[in-house]
């Protein structure tokens, strides 16, 4: 099936190349799992993307939690990304004013140099995103952010109000791809993909095939439930990376995300 088959209007309203980028992967791997891959070396990273990487159709990291992290041994992994045709997402989520946001994109973890997608708070105000995409444009690249619209933690202080002000924030930017939905909750997720409408995408971490409550203050919801309720991307973290048999649990999401997407109208 071609993507346009597949993703319906989510296609062709979605204007951002990154956006068709991500959704031909999925259809060419038949998978919207998007690895969290939170590990602390870069050997460990490199063998999780080699083994699960034909099941995934994204890789996020956390750069900053990798205790062997430099521009060379990062590069491994960058190149791991690109062999399995990968974007490669920093879920760096800044929150800073604009202009320190852009200084940040550099620095020791030189993110504008390889991120393809990062997050974002609106919590500083708008111009955050501009300060991100002045990141990528000193390196000569671009990139989309993803607005943190809402969150899987429990007790967290994005509220529906805040989630509205997020939504305009990104609304028609050429640099916001979409939105971080909680993918713990198909009501929560339904309700911003109805204030988002269908031009951008939603991702949504808090999800595993075991649903209930997670580790400290975590929350699972079904990837399928999350699927069908909107989301286009699956952030699968502990369901895959702590599986006793990573690349079998990287399939089952797979499939199971893959197949609510052709059941979603
Ligand atoms: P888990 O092991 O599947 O629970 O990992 C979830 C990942 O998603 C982890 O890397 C978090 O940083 C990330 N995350 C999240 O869990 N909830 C959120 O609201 C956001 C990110 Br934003």
């Amino acid at each position: 099936m071609q993507p346009q088959e597949v993703w319906g209007a989510r296609w062709s309203d979605c204007a951002n190349p990154l956006a068709h980028r991500y959704m031909e992967t999925a259809v060419r791997k038949q998978s919207l799992v998007c690895l969290a891959a939170d590990m602390r070396t870069v050997d460990e990273l490199v063998n999780l993307v080699n083994s699960v990487g034909p099941h995934i159709a994204a890789l996020k990291t956390h750069a900053d939690m990798v205790d062997d992290f430099s521009r060379e041994s990062w590069q491994r992994l960058v190149d791991a990304a690109q062999q399995h045709d990968l974007l490669l997402f920093e879920d760096r989520k800044f929150a800073d004013i604009g202009k320190v946001s852009q200084q940040q994109m550099a620095g020791a973890y030189d993110i504008r140099s390889w991120a393809d997608i990062v997050t974002a708070h609106r919590i500083s105000g708008p111009d955050i995103v501009d300060g991100i995409a002045a990141g990528w444009a000193d390196v000569e690249r671009i990139g989309g952010v993803l607005l943190l619209a809402q969150m899987s933690s429990s007790g967290n202080l994005l509220n529906s109000d805040y989630t509205a002000n997020t939504i305009e924030t990104g609304r028609g930017s050429p640099h916001v791809i979409g939105y971080i939905g909680n993918g713990s909750s198909a009501t929560e997720v339904a309700a911003l993909r109805n204030k988002v409408g269908t031009g951008q995408m939603i991702w949504t971490p808090g999800v595993n095939l075991a649903v209930g409550a997670g580790s400290m203050g975590q929350r699972y919801g079904h990837p399928r439930d999350a699927v069908l309720a909107g989301s286009d991307s699956i952030i699968v973290g502990s369901g895959i990376h702590g599986a006793e048999n990573p690349v079998a649990a990287a399939k089952e999401y797979a499939e199971a995300s893959y197949q609510a997407l052709l059941m979603r109208d």
